[in-house]
């Protein structure tokens, strides 16, 4: 039975159910007994594996198909009225086309199966950032992780009353056919449709394609931001906690980040690290004209393999109930799972994420690299008291990274906001090859939103900035890089917790109660500034992390940052008018600052 009266639900329901024509719909209304429900019939069908009840309270295992196993930036398309509305970074395709293309594909879809409606919101249910979406799909597994990862059920259309603002999701499963694979935004519509896979980026409708997306041109038109950021919150000894939110491209170790522990000198002292969010970041300007972000998420869909009681043991509690594991090595013995870097003891006698018989001495990998965990963020151990505040936690900084073996420097901040937006623009990573310190090939990611941004790259530039002049009490904007290699390509700095160490001082930046050298980037840290005690990292040989070594760490090298121009100039070029003057007058001082 419908659990809504409003008609535009109604109505698109119908016309979507006429196309993929399902013997049955099934509204999802957030209940436990429901769900439980669902289970046992992916327990039934094969679609999932109950885990060892004991060990893993909760807890499930599904496999998607070997061919379906990551998101398909290739298939992913923005579907705005012009080309020029997506911009040069965008595939794009004509949104009549589109439909009709898309059409032939779901028409008779779901037949013999159920369409699943699953009402959800992105940001806590009555939230001023709060947004609605109905995902349509006929994955059991999809409704089960869209339950974890936002919120679902009735309590969602209360809140939407007849409105027509709600993200149109469409999902179906089809043949899992790459060729036919899609992930259509149409952005002007509110709209997603997805087909031909199985895999969470592409088919958890609320993750990627809504909450970065189309949610980055709701933002634009309604002059809010939503960023692919991590939030985390630094409590101080005297109970005050500073709120930082930070992007960094995919497999940066965001989630590592979100939810690190200090060092132990810091802990003694009673600073604690809080998780706001790992992934997303949805920002609005608050009544001190500063910034407000929010997890518009409700839970952690993290990459298993390298989690370990060491690397993240936050992340690895969040798991132990209520989770879904995805693609990771299923121990049939005790109803477990594992995945490569979880301890050195990989279980004998399991099968792999492909469900063949796997032997850990064969030298093959048992998970696949991209495997999930699909965790509640109210798992998680350090998860942030007010993470689910409807106003959100104030800014006191926006921190961008990369993975950069020699350019660069640990961290430095930008003179102020419009340069904040041009270092966030010009943001890379490199493939490191690590063993030989060769520089690898730079992937320019601005704002780490490249594959995320829902209109063109050079207009959302432009609001950046335009939200900078409404802005009187902005967050200050740093760059950090955790990933110098020295000449003989070994990490120069330990990374993990001892990031605090920089984080530290970027609050003490946000404070003003520090200084800085100022150089031709922005501000770089005084080497005696960011706080060694108690550090003991062994960088090779006998080699100690120390104050030299960190002034090795913090150099900025002009030939390499000339280089650099030359390849923010490619990528501004691809803009034409849509890039904005003032970032094209930074880039110019960049050059001037570098060859004075
Ligand atoms: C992710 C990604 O899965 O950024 O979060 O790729
Ligand atoms: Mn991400």
């Amino acid at each position: 039975m419908a659990l809504t009266t409003n008609k535009a639900v109604l109505n698109w329901i119908d016309e979507m159910a006429a196309m993929t024509t399902p013997d049955n719909i099934v509204w999802i209304d957030g209940s436990e007994e429901q769900a439980e429900a669902l289970r046992a019939q992916a327990v039934a069908t094969g679609e999932m594996i109950k885990l060892n009840q004991e060990k893993l309270p909760g807890c499930y295992y599904h496999r998607t198909a070997v061919n379906d196993v990551a998101r398909v930036e290739g298939r992913t398309f923005i579907c705005a009225p012009t080309k020029e509305l997506a911009g040069p970074t965008n595939n794009w395709m004509d949104p009549a086309e589109a439909y009709a293309m898309a059409s032939e594909i779901f028409k008779g879809s779901m037949k013999g199966r159920t369409m699943y409606v699953i009402p959800f919101s992105m940001g806590a249910i009555g939230s001023p950032f709060a947004k609605v979406g109905i995902e349509l799909t006929d994955s059991i597994y999809v409704v089960l992780n869209m339950r974890i990862m936002t919120r679902t059920g009735k309590a969602v259309l209360d809140m939407l009353g007849d409105s027509e603002d709600f993200v149109h999701g469409l999902h179906a499963k089809c043949d899992i056919d790459e060729e036919k694979r899609y992930i259509l935004q149409f952005p002007q519509d509110n709209t997603i449709w997805s087909c031909n896979s199985g895999y969470g980026g592409n088919v958890l409708l609320g993750k990627k394609c809504f909450a970065l997306r189309i949610a980055s041109y709701q933002g634009w038109k309604e002059g809010w931001m939503a960023e692919h950021m991590l939030i985390l919150g630094i409590e101080q000894p005297n109970g005050e906690t500073k709120y930082i939110s930070a992007a960094f491209p995919s497999a940066c170790g965001k989630t590592n980040l979100a939810m690190l522990i200090p060092p132990k000198e810091y802990l003694e002292k009673g600073y604690k690290v809080w998780c706001v969010g790992d992934d997303i970041a949805w920002l609005r300007i608050n009544e001190n004209g500063g910034l407000s972000a929010v997890n518009p998420e409700a839970g952690f869909f993290g990459v298993a393999p390298g989690t370990n009681e060491k690397s993240n043991p936050n992340a690895l509690a969040s798991t132990r109930k209520g989770t879904i594991f995805t693609n990771v090595v299923y121990n049939q013995n005790d109803g477990t799972v594992w995945w490569e870097g979880l301890d050195k003891n990989p279980p004998k006698g399991c099968d792999d994420w492909k469900g063949n018989p796997w032997d850990p001495e064969s030298g093959v990998k048992g998970a696949h690299p991209n495997s999930r965990f699909t965790a509640p963020a109210a798992n998680c151990p350090c998860i942030s008291p007010k993470w689910e505040d409807p106003a959100g936690v104030p800014l006191s900084a926006i921190v961008f990274g990369g993975r950069r073996a020699k350019c660069a420097p640990l961290v430095y901040q930008s003179r102020d906001w419009n340069h904040g937006v041009f270092v966030g623009s010009i943001m890379a990573s490199e493939t490191t090859a690590a063993a030989s310190g060769a520089v690898g090939v730079v992937r320019r990611d601005p704002m780490a939103m490249l594959p995320f941004c829902g209109y063109n790259m050079g207009d959302y530039w432009q609001h950046w900035l335009d939200m900078g002049k409404k802005l009187t009490n902005p967050p200050k904007v740093f760059n950090v890089n955790w990933f110098r290699l020295n000449e003989n390509g070994k990490f120069m700095w330990p990374g993990f917790g001892d990031n605090f160490r920089v984080l530290e001082w970027i609050l003490k930046r946000c404070e003003g109660s520090v200084g800085a050298d100022e150089t031709a980037i922005g501000y770089v840290p005084k080497a005696e500034d960011i706080n060694l005690e108690g550090l003991d990292y062994t960088i090779e040989g006998d080699k100690k992390m120390d104050i030299d070594a960190l002034r090795e760490i913090l150099k900025v090298e002009p030939s390499y940052w000339l280089e650099d121009v030359a390849s923010i100039k490619e990528l501004y070029a691809k803009f034409g008018t849509h890039l904005p003057k003032e970032l094209a007058d930074e880039l110019d001082r960049l050059e001037a600052n570098l060859t004075k």
